[in-house]
């Protein structure tokens, strides 16, 4: 191969890998509400929940998977680990409630 197929072919594979990286999705709870209310991801990829809140806010998966608090005003993340539809609330607000569908 030349120098510029080298190339060529390195510049291929470093966009593959940048695209099958995992991402990051961002949930917004304002006012007692996730907005989003449902959200698509893929395993790997990690949840995250921007409490513009004045008030904690949970994050707790309906089948005990996960759980994470969020302080007022603060973020917090989980990674989605297995595939499915994954129903979650707020432990503090059990109306509150969201749900995450994780493709493989
Ligand atoms: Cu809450």
């Amino acid at each position: 191969m030349t120098p510029e197929r080298i190339a060529f072919v390195a510049r291929v594979i470093l966009g593959l890998s940048v695209s099958a990286r995992a991402e990051t999705i961002q949930v917004t709870i304002d006012k007692l509400v996730f907005t989003p209310a449902e959200v698509n991801a893929k395993v790997g990829d990690t949840i995250e929940w921007i409490n513009k809140d004045a008030l904690v806010h949970t994050a707790t998966a309906t089948d005990g998977d996960w759980n994470v608090n969020i302080q007022a005003s603060q973020r917090g993340q989980v990674v989605m680990k297995k595939p499915g539809a994954a129903e979650y609330y707020c432990k503090l607000h059990p109306n509150m409630r969201g749900r995450i569908v994780v493709a493989p």
